[in-house]
């Protein structure tokens, strides 16, 4: 048994909790938030058999897609502390994945 991690972006998470779902795995949604954009995200827990990691991993891809985003988070320090937004483009990728081992699933 493994676990996936899976932190997707709120806009493809819908959509890959149907997939997963209709083809009968078990999801667990989280809402979290990226430490660098400071922005939401979504995270899902996803217990498989180790066989069926690959097609989980599969489903992730074929769902989520890389975007590249313009954000204003980095700042200049202007004399008198003040601080200036600039543009930044950051390329969000379609999914940041983690496989962990299971050392017991048990649903009592
Ligand atoms: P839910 O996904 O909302 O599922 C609620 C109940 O619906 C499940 O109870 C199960 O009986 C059934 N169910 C869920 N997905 C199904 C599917 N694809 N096909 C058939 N029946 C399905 P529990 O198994 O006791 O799970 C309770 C909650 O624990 C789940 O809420 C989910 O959030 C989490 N969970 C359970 N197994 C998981 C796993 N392998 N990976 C990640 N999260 C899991
Ligand atoms: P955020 O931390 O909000 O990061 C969003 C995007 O900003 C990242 O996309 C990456 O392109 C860029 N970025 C993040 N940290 C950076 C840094 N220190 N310097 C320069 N650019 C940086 P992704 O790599 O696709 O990550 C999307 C989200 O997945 C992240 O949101 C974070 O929540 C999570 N994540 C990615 N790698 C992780 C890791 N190793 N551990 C935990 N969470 C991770």
């Amino acid at each position: 048994m493994k676990l996936i991690i899976a932190i997707v972006q709120d806009e493809d998470a819908p959509g890959l909790i149907e997939d997963l779902t209709e083809e009968e795995y078990r999801v667990t949604k989280l809402a979290s938030t990226g430490g660098f954009l400071k922005s939401g995200n979504t995270t899902l827990l996803i217990g498989v058999e180790d066989e069926k990691v690959d097609h989980v991993l599969n489903i992730i891809e074929d769902t989520c897609k890389t975007r590249e985003i313009t954000t204003s988070l980095m700042t200049v320090t202007m004399p008198g502390d003040t601080y200036i937004p600039y543009p930044l483009d950051v390329k969000i990728g379609g999914a940041t994945i983690f496989i962990l081992d299971v050392e017991k699933y048990i649903r009592v």
